[in-house]
C-alpha cells in the first residue's frame, strides 16, 4: 500500500436541512479515532481542524430553500480549501451534512481540471441528491449536490463551476429513495445509478468494479462521497434521513476494500453523521472503520483479486 498524506478537514455544516446535529460530526469522527486508525495503516495524517463558511448575508429562517446564503458561504469556503488540500495530499472532508459536497466536489473537480485529469465521483447514498434549488420540495439543500456539480442550471448565487463534472463520470450506489423530479432528471441523464434491488440481484461488487474500470481506463481522479444513510439504519442509526433496506456492514466494507485495491481514490467525504442520534458512538465508529478499509485496512493480503 502506498502511504498517503491524509488531510482531515472538518466541515461542521448543518444548514443543508432542518434537523440539527451534523455540526457535531467532525468531533465524533475524531473521538472515534479516525486519525489514529489512518496513522496505524502507515499514512501521514494532518488534521486541519474545522472550516467556517465564507461571510454571507443572514438567512430568513422561514425562507425556501432553507438557509441558502449560509450554504453558499460554506460552498465558497469548501471549494477553496479543497483546491489547497489536493495540492498536499488526500483530503477527507468530515461533515457536516451532504451539502458540504456542493463545495468539496466542486473544488476537487476544479483542481483535477487544472491538472488535466477527468474527475469521477462515486456517490454512496440512499438518495440521488439530484434536486436543483428550483425542484427541491423540502428546500433542504443536502438533496442537491450532484445536480450542482454536474452543472445543472438552477443554482443562483452559488459559485460558478470552473469544471462541471460530466454526468457519465458519476456513479450512485445504494438508491432506495428518489423523488419524482430527480427520477425524471436521472432517467434523462447519463449518470450511472444502481438501486438496492439491483444490488440485491447482482451483488454490489459488479456495478462498482464496472465503474472503477471506467475510471482506470480514463486515468481519472476519483472522489468518494459516503452518506451514512447508504448503510442500513439498523447498523447506522445516527442519521436524520433513515431509509430501511440499506447496505449491510459487509457491503460497506467490500465497497471500501475494493476502492482501496483500485488505488484510484483521490478525495473523500464522510457525511450526514448526526451524533445526537447515535447509540454509544456505533455509527461514528462504523464510518471510521469504513474509512480505514478504504485506506488499506484488511485481514489478509490478497495475492489475487477475488472479483473482476
Ligand atoms: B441526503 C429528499 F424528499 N429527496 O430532497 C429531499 F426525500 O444527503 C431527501 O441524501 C434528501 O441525505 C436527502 O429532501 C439528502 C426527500
Ligand atoms: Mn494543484
Ligand atoms: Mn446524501
Ligand atoms: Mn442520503
Amino acid at each position: 500500500m502506498t502511504p498517503q498524506t491524509c488531510i482531515l478537514i472538518g466541515a461542521p455544516m448543518d444548514c443543508g436541512k432542518r434537523r440539527r446535529g451534523c455540526l457535531m460530526g467532525p468531533d465524533a469522527y475524531r473521538t472515534a479515532g479516525l486519525a489514529e486508525a489512518l496513522a496505524a495503516l502507515g499514512h501521514k495524517v494532518v488534521d486541519r481542524g474545522n472550516l467556517a463558511p465564507a461571510p454571507h448575508e443572514a438567512d430568513d429562517p422561514a425562507a425556501h430553500p432553507h438557509r441558502l446564503n449560509e450554504c453558499i458561504g460554506w460552498t465558497q469556503a469548501l471549494m477553496a480549501e479543497a483546491g489547497r488540500a489536493m495540492d498536499q495530499g488526500m483530503p477527507v472532508f468530515l461533515g457536516g451534512d451532504h451539502a458540504i459536497s456542493l463545495g468539496s466536489v466542486a473544488g476537487v473537480a476544479a483542481h483535477a481540471a487544472r491538472a488535466g485529469r477527468p474527475q469521477f465521483v462515486l456517490w454512496l447514498d440512499a438518495h440521488a441528491d439530484f434536486h436543483t434549488v428550483a425542484t427541491t420540495e423540502s428546500g433542504n439543500l443536502h438533496g442537491t449536490p450532484l445536480a450542482y456539480v454536474t452543472g445543472q442550471p438552477g443554482f443562483p448565487g452559488f459559485p460558478a463551476l470552473p469544471a462541471p463534472i460530466p454526468q457519465e463520470n458519476i456513479c450512485i450506489l445504494g438508491l432506495r429513495s428518489v423523488d419524482g423530479a430527480e427520477r425524471d432528471a436521472l432517467q434523462a441523464s447519463h449518470v450511472a445509478r444502481h438501486d438496492m434491488r439491483e444490488i440485491d440481484e447482482t451483488g454490489i461488487a459488479r456495478p462498482l468494479q464496472a465503474f472503477l474500470d471506467r475510471v482506470t481506463a480514463a486515468g481519472g481522479a476519483l472522489h468518494v462521497s459516503l452518506d451514512v444513510d447508504f448503510l442500513d439504519p439498523s447498523v447506522a442509526p445516527a442519521v436524520g434521513t433513515t431509509v430501511p433496506g440499506g447496505a449491510t456492514v459487509r457491503e460497506g466494507h467490500l465497497v471500501c476494500e475494493m476502492l482501496h485495491d483500485s488505488g484510484l481514490v483521490t478525495s473523500m467525504d464522510l457525511v450526514e453523521l448526526n451524533p445526537f442520534l447515535d447509540e454509544r458512538g456505533r455509527t461514528a465508529q462504523l464510518m471510521v472503520d469504513l474509512c480505514a478499509s478504504a485506506m488499506g485496512r484488511r485481514v489478509f493480503d490478497r495475492p489475487t483479486r477475488a472479483f473482476g
